[in-house]
């Protein structure tokens, strides 16, 4: 079965053309995050059997205790993307601040930044629960052969030239755009090779399924609070089914195959939300409108948002186009609400 569909090698060797500057970089570089999910994946899938679980002992710039496969997998990608000289600069939630990858003789001849979240949900780990790996990559703004800076990372996310992640569920998935359309490539475990299982990814203009973290309810903002009452009232497709596993790239993926929404919002406790706008957000929302659905912070489009600094926090509305509109209507007429 597995035979008949197009391994990932062999779409990025069929599709480099189309990809933006494409100088063969963007392909190197999907290709050695390929071959970092597959180390990642390996580890993840015997961490209930190794002391690789539980935290590490550190504490990262979010303040959230590492867990040791945090670690593992931010120190995975980094290393295989430094090995590869394809990136002048690195940001990664487990980072306080941006890696500046030098090539041989401290040339800056990369032009590219990518920016990740190594493993997105990873208190599951321990519960054996679905965990992620998100990525966001841009041209370098500042001239090719000097040194990155801030200004590299501090883009909005309509200048992302690639975005992506990978679902370590059931199966191993790796979904990503270049900016023409979203595809997603399931590991055959057994030969280590991904294939396209899922091409062209469109998720539905609207659907059944909502995913909010709905204990905080009374620290929300009133509109979200209406929107939420909206979501269990009967009518027509309502109440609508509540599914929220605590882990980003596994509710999202989830509500990209079905239909759904999925809001962090702010919240008196979380007065900018919880998510990260550079390595959380912006990829996913990048993913969700080339899918033909809608990413905002509730008010404003989330790829429009000129980040201000590296960690930065947004509230987030993703999913079915219908579904983020109508929480946005909520946050419209409530927002004079304090
Ligand atoms: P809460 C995981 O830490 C994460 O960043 C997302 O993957 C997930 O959707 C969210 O936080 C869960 O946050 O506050 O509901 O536990």
């Amino acid at each position: 079965m597995a035979d008949k569909h197009k391994t990932l090698g062999e779409y990025i060797i069929e599709n480099q053309s189309s990809f933006q500057y494409s100088s063969g970089e963007l392909s190197r570089l999907i290709n050695s995050i390929r071959l970092a999910a597959k180390v990642v994946n390996h580890e993840i899938r015997k961490a209930g059997l190794v002391d690789i679980t539980g935290a590490a002992g550190e504490v990262n710039v979010q303040g959230e205790a590492q867990q040791k496969l945090d670690v593992y997998a931010n120190d995975k990608f980094k290393e295989t993307l430094i090995n590869r000289e394809i990136v002048c600069g690195i940001a990664s939630e487990e980072e306080d601040d941006f890696v500046v990858v030098e090539g041989a003789n401290g040339t800056n001849e990369n032009k590219y930044v990518l920016m990740m979240d190594p493993l997105d949900g990873s208190s599951n780990i321990d519960v054996n629960v679905s965990v992620g790996t998100i990525f966001s990559i841009y041209r370098r703004v500042t001239p090719v052969g000097t040194p990155v800076t801030i200004e590299d990372f501090l883009q909005p996310g309509n200048r992302q030239v690639a975005a992506g992640y990978v679902a370590y569920g059931t199966s191993t998935m790796m979904v990503f755009t270049t900016g023409n359309g979203v595809n997603g490539f399931t590991l055959n475990p057994a030969i280590g090779t991904f294939y396209l299982s899922h091409p062209n990814m469109k998720i539905n203009e609207t659907g059944k399924i909502y995913s909010v973290s709905e204990g905080y309810f009374a620290h929300f903002e009133k509109g979200m609070q209406e929107f939420l009452k909206y979501c269990k009232e009967e009518e027509g497709t309502r109440p609508w089914t509540a599914r929220y596993i605590g882990s980003l790239v596994a509710d999202f993926h989830r509500n990209l195959l079905k239909g759904g929404i999925y809001v962090y919002p702010r919240s008196r406790t979380a007065p900018n939300g919880k998510l990260r706008l550079l390595y959380e957000c912006n990829p996913m929302a990048f993913i969700a409108e080339q899918a033909g659905g809608k990413a905002s912070d509730g008010f404003t489009r989330i790829l429009d948002i000129q980040p201000t600094e590296l960690h930065q926090r947004v509230p987030f509305y993703v999913g079915s186009k219908q579904m983020v509109e109508k929480a946005e209507e909520y946050m419209e007429q409530y927002k004079e609400h304090t």
